[in-house]
């Protein structure tokens, strides 16, 4: 198209929630760098957000090619947007967005211009499924675009036959039953490690068919995009790709992005303020000294449960950085923490942290995560063990897979004590430090081999950049 034509332009559409949109603004940005147009739907609500920090929202102006456009959530200005509430997004969006959404795709004048072509393609997140019927409704092809693991799109892809099996955990039943219906995963995946919405009071539950319905239908797009890479999953990519022939797997897509950047540093798509001094704080700390603590974007802590993993890495003894939202713990309790006396300079605490940045700190020796996805990725791309307490969802599945399947870390969901935790810190950063740091170094030279030139991330970007681009006809 370079000769005669305007550049494919692709309206991508995330979930508008920080795991969602982040892997989707870094497969944007690769798109730019390829000299596509993107149009990047974003909601209202976090729109305001972005324009609010200086410099995120600017920082994106720097790709020509690159433009926002808002639409309403539909949710009231004081919604939390956190916790289980996340869901209520996808439904007020599948309710309330549909007619906007409509009229900006067929709209010519919006979405065209003199130098824009109509929309060649939609990247759509594979959770707004109601993307599906306006995509055939106006003609345009639909990729999906899965934000989690590939080993949790297969979970869920099994579900059906989990509950055939009677391996649902029904109402906390043999939690740590090993799951023989799930191909490739009879030998370690139990009960306690399927996704959270599994473990339901009735086989018939509504919201776990909602979710099996919606990993099935992710069939309807013409192909599907993946955040991971063919040496990290490759058993589990197989199956899917008995379902999905059209996969693309472009993961780590930030590592894969910061080796495409001149300047090595990404446009950041943070929805709270970064607290940089938190940089100052690890430069002062000695190598591989350091956990890390960030439960993500959407988990909300109990006060008790903030109290254990405190004491746990209190009476542990290491450092700890810890990010900790301010929507996800009651003010009053955070001011506890505050005055606490106990940690004498051992830990340090902030709201937001630029994340990335800090899993690559040399001070940084391990991760207490909520295993979302992309934090997972992050800390296997930058070589740092893991903790793991999963909040919910396909967080289940993905620290079992870093405890036994990758054994960089150890997993302790659903025990949320101080000992544990304790024992946990200990064990990673002490007794088995080495063990675990090793493994961890290994699994990030295969994603700097996956990202390098002719690598299978970095090639499995240029089929979807040539895909994409066969669809201008
Ligand atoms: C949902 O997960 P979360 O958004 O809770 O968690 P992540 O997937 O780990 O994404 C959080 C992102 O926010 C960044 C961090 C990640 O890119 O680097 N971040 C930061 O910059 N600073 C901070 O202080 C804390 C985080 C969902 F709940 C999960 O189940 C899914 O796996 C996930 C992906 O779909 O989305």
């Amino acid at each position: 198209w370079k000769e005669s034509n305007l550049p494919p332009h692709v309206l991508i559409f995330p979930l508008p929630a920080q795991g969602h949109m982040n892997s989707m603004l870094t497969l944007a940005q690769l798109l730019c760098l390829s000299d596509f147009h993107v149009t990047f739907v974003v909601s209202e609500f976090n729109h305001r957000r972005l324009l609010k920090h200086t410099g995120t929202h600017s920082a994106f102006a720097r790709y020509p090619g690159f433009r926002f456009q808002t639409i309403p959530d539909g949710l009231p200005e004081d919604h939390p947007r956190a916790g289980l509430r996340i869901m209520e997004i996808i439904q007020s969006l599948r309710k309330h967005v549909g007619p906007s959404f409509k009229k900006m795709l067929v709209d010519k004048d919006l979405l065209a211009s003199a130098d824009r072509r109509p929309v060649t393609c939609i990247i759509a997140d594979a959770v707004l499924n109601f993307n599906a019927d306006f995509a055939e409704e106006n003609g345009i092809p639909l990729i999906y675009f899965r934000t989690i693991s590939a080993a949790a799109v297969w979970v869920l892809f099994c579900v059906t036959r989990v509950a055939e099996a009677n391996e649902l955990p029904v109402k906390g039943n043999g939690m740590d039953e090993l799951v023989k219906s799930i191909p490739g995963m009879e030998d370690f995946l139990r009960r306690r490690d399927l996704p959270s919405f599994c473990r339901v009071d009735n086989p018939n539950d509504p919201a776990l068919h909602e979710l099996i319905a919606l990993t099935r239908q992710t069939v309807r797009a013409e192909a599907v995009i993946l955040n991971t890479f063919e040496d990290l999953e490759l058993p589990v990519l197989s199956n899917i790709r008995q379902h999905m022939a059209r996969l693309y797997t472009i993961g780590p897509s930030n590592v894969l992005l910061k080796s495409r950047l001149e300047e090595n540093k990404a446009s950041s798509g943070s929805l709270w303020p970064e607290d940089r001094s938190c940089i100052d704080w690890l430069n002062a700390q000695a190598p591989g000294s350091v956990i890390y603590v960030s439960f993500g974007s959407v988990t909300i802590l109990t006060r008790d449960q903030i109290l254990e993993f405190w004491h746990g890495l209190v009476n542990s003894g290491q450092k700890f950085l810890w990010a900790m939202r301010p929507d996800s713990v009651d003010h009053s309790d955070r001011l506890i923490f505050e005055s606490e006396q106990g940690i004498e300079g051992n830990g340090y605490m902030v709201e937001w942290a630029p994340q990335e940045e800090v899993l690559n700190h040399p001070a940084v020796g391990a991760f207490l995560t909520h295993c979302g996805w992309n934090s997972t990725l992050e800390s296997i791309g930058a070589g740092v063990p893991m903790i793991c307490w999963p909040f919910f969802a396909d967080q289940m599945v993905n620290s079992r897979f870093v405890s036994d399947v990758w054994r960089i870390g150890l997993d302790i969901k659903d025990s949320c004590d101080r000992v544990v935790i304790e024992n946990a810190v200990r064990e990673l950063m002490e007794q088995r430090k080495d063990e675990f740091a090793e493994r961890a170094r290994c699994l990030a030279a295969q994603v700097r081999r996956a990202v390098a030139d002719g690598g299978s991330s970095e090639q499995s970007l240029e089929d979807l950049i040539m895909y994409i681009a066969s669809m201008i006809t």
